[in-house]
């Protein structure tokens, strides 16, 4: 289960490993949970799972896209380490989906809808209210959506009911922390604005402040 108390999640795709640990360190006070991704994992190996695990709930963005066995036994491999929550591709279709939360147990589930990039247009945007649709139908504890088009976040928010909305795509991206929030996102994923800065504590501070005052 997802603590609430920031509704802010680091995306540490910091691949120095000393630095990555620094970091979550420095800041795994403001964050509800750390995303980590294939950079840091192919780094560090996937022992850095469970390491930062020790310090705030573990998000595995592996962005899993396979057939219904493989995504399970990627799954179970994640969740094995420590990870708390696992993210998956949705337009592998719904027995791709499905596979994923079952083999997930209590860990989170989330489905990327449209992603926050330019190139996010091209293929994801046109199919996102679906995928939206269907991550509800299959049991996901949520979905991603993205920051630098807020106005995509309300309008997934209608379709997905109660369901948590991660939004990546604040700072680095263009996008706005408190626009996200305000537009229906439940926690808002930030990477690059907090570990390259060169105090990623303070950095966190101001956007969960940021967060704060858009509640
Ligand atoms: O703040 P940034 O731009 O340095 O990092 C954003 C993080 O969010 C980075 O880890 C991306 O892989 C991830 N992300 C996006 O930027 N856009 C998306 O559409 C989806 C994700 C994501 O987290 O998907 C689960």
């Amino acid at each position: 289960m997802m603590r609430q108390k920031t509704r802010l999640i680091l995306a540490l795709d910091e691949t120095e490993v000393q630095k990555a640990l620094s970091v979550a360190q420095a800041v795994k006070d403001q964050v509800d949970a750390i995303k980590i991704n294939w950079p840091l994992v192919l780094s560090a190996g996937p022992s850095v799972i469970t390491q930062l695990s020790h310090l705030a709930p573990v998000i595995c963005d592996f962005k899993v896209a396979d057939i219904p066995n493989t995504n399970r036994l990627i799954t179970e491999q994640t969740v094995k380490r420590g990870a708390s929550g696992i993210i998956v591709q949705g337009f592998v279709g719904h027995d791709s989906v499905k596979a994923v939360v079952q083999a997930a147990g209590k860990a989170d589930v989330f489905v990327v809808t449209e992603m926050s990039h330019p190139g996010g247009k091209d293929f994801t945007a046109p199919v996102a209210d679906r995928l939206a649709m269907m991550a509800l139908e299959q049991g996901a504890r949520g979905v991603i959506a993205p920051a630098t088009r807020p106005e995509r976040v309300r309008a997934i928010r209608k379709l997905v009911g109660d369901l948590l909305i991660l939004s990546p795509g604040v700072g680095a991206q263009g996008g706005s922390a408190a626009d996200a929030i305000r537009h229906g996102a439940n926690y808002v994923i930030v990477g690059r604005s907090i570990y390259e800065d060169k105090d990623p504590k303070t950095a966190a501070q101001r956007i969960v402040a940021e967060i704060g005052d858009a509640l």
